[in-house]
């Protein structure tokens, strides 16, 4: 029998939760959607397959009357989970007390019910324009070293978001991933290993359908970083139908670059489980990511491996 991940998110209402899984789904083109988004009624259940995990995402509607119901039947809604991400709007700090009052509630369950479950916590809405902003990061800050003294038999991990920076939302779905499997970090700190010797600007890693297991990212917006995207996964499918070659090469001609990027695209089977890799490098640094890329190959395929 196939079996399901439960990842329950959670907050309070218009924290953002939503937004975020809409965001996943969609990993480009998606703000149109998310200004359309209407509060959630109860629970909305988006599934999502991560090679063998496949995750059901409880998203649970935050609005008071809600949570009064979740919290009388916890054991309907809370039993057998397996992730929780914990979702703060870092906008509101009025309602800080109020979250932190929700979140204890779910922890406590958790606590009395003898689950070990992992946390993640989201301070979400930590828009790219707010990064500098002294008064929310102190406010992130004294959250963070209040959950940590509070929860000491909690694993919990710490991710700011923000839906403007879909790079921040994917980084949350790797921490999500890394809890699970340990392979998943190895995979992560080969991909951030090779950047630097590659001096890339980028390399990911995505499944049969085009889902991304894995990326890494030097320095690059979050407009940068869509367009790319949409220009890799136009090749990909492009690869993907040539069933006889392995490799693709080809330029990205970006609107917001001043310089073209190079792309070396290469389809991987293993077992009978088929992956693509992509690279992207400056085009004075193609031959030397050619060079090595070979090696990377190979310790990639390690890791792969073990995960399918
Ligand atoms: N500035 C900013 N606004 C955001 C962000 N994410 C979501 N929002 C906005 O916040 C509002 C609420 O988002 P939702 O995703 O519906 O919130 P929710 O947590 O699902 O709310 P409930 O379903 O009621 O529990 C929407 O107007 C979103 O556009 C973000 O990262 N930054
Ligand atoms: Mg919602």
């Amino acid at each position: 029998m196939e079996s399901f991940l439960k990842i329950v998110i959670s907050g309070l209402d218009n924290a953002g939760k939503t937004s975020i899984l809409t965001a996943l789904d969609k990993k480009y083109d998606f703000q149109k959607d998310i200004v359309q988004l209407k509060p959630t009624i109860r629970v909305e259940y988006h599934k999502m397959n991560f090679l063998k995990n496949n995750s059901i995402f409880w998203d649970m509607g935050g609005q008071t009357s809600y949570r009064e119901v979740y919290m009388q039947y916890q054991d309907v809604y809370f039993d057998a989970t397996d992730l929780l991400i914990y979702v703060i709007d870092i906008q509101d700090p009025e309602r800080f007390e109020n979250s932190l009052e929700y979140l204890d509630a779910i922890l406590t369950f958790f606590t009395e019910s003898k689950m070990d479950v992992p946390v993640i916590i989201a301070f979400h809405k930590f828009d790219p324009d707010l990064r500098g902003n002294e008064e929310i990061l102190q406010n992130i800050n004294e959250l963070r070293t209040k959950l940590l003294d509070k929860y000491p038999n909690f694993k919990i991990l710490f991710q700011q978001t923000s839906i403007f920076d879909i790079i921040s939302i994917v980084q949350l779905v790797s921490y999500g991933l890394s809890v699970f499997d340990e392979k998943f970090f190895e995979l992560s700190e080969l991909l951030e290993g090779y950047i630097e010797e590659f001096e890339n600007q980028a390399l990911l890693v995505f499944d049969r359908n085009g889902i991304i297991i894995s990326e890494y990212y030097s320095d690059i917006d979050s407009e940068v970083y869509v367009e790319l995207l949409d220009s890799i996964k136009e090749h990909l499918f492009l690869l993907k139908r040539l069933e006889e070659e392995t490799t693709y090469e080809y330029d990205h001609d970006l609107d917001n670059v001043d310089h073209v990027l190079f792309s070396y695209l290469h389809r991987l089977k293993i077992g009978s489980e088929l992956f693509f890799i992509s690279a992207v490098t400056k085009k004075e640094r193609k031959e030397k990511l050619l060079t090595l890329f070979p090696e990377f190959l190979e310790d990639l395929t390690q890791i792969l491996k073990e995960l399918i």
